[in-house]
């Protein structure tokens, strides 16, 4: 089990044909980056990093990401095996742009290994990539489900600047 400290899962529900579907909100948040100190980011549901993506090898998956920002935007499922349509790297591939007040659903089964992977912004990267718009994908390794003493840690390492302290 990888442990994500501070930073939740993306809850998700079965669908009758078994897929799990999971709705990521890519949007402007106000976020504690350290204890007393706010900054104005962007993120995926309410936190950057985003949510945590938990899935096991072989997991039929549906990703709804819906898009509160003002400008367009993609995810790109970094380092996943993914068909090209949806590994969210527009125009280079024909993976959709999301425009503002719109949504894509990124369907895929998970073909990797167990490992820890990244989800992040593919539009604007130098700018969305930086404000917040990236998580954690986790592809669980069922073996290793029951190790107590087995603890592996998600860090994603971001610089930011903070104009005004308190
Ligand atoms: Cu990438």
């Amino acid at each position: 089990m990888v442990i994500t400290p501070g930073i939740s899962d993306l809850p998700y529900r079965v669908q009758v044909d078994g897929t799990k579907f999971f709705t990521l909100i890519a949007e402007e948040i106000t976020w504690e980056l350290v204890d007393g100190i706010l900054i104005q980011a962007w993120g995926y549901n309410g936190s950057t990093p985003g949510p945590t993506i938990r899935v096991f090898p072989g997991d039929r998956v549906c990703i709804r990401v819906i898009n509160r920002l003002p400008e367009k935007t993609s995810v790109h499922w970094h380092g996943l095996i993914v068909p090209n349509a949806m590994d969210g790297v527009p125009p280079i591939e024909p993976s959709p742009f999301i425009e503002p007040g719109h949504y894509f659903d990124y369907h895929f089964t998970i073909k990797n290994p167990p490992g820890t992977y990244m989800y992040h912004s593919h539009v604007n990267v130098a700018v969305q990539d930086n404000a917040g718009l990236l998580g954690g994908l986790i592809v669980e390794d069922l073996s290793k489900q029951n190790l107590s003493q087995h603890k592996d840690y998600l860090c994603l390492l971001q610089e930011w600047a903070v104009d005004q302290l308190p």
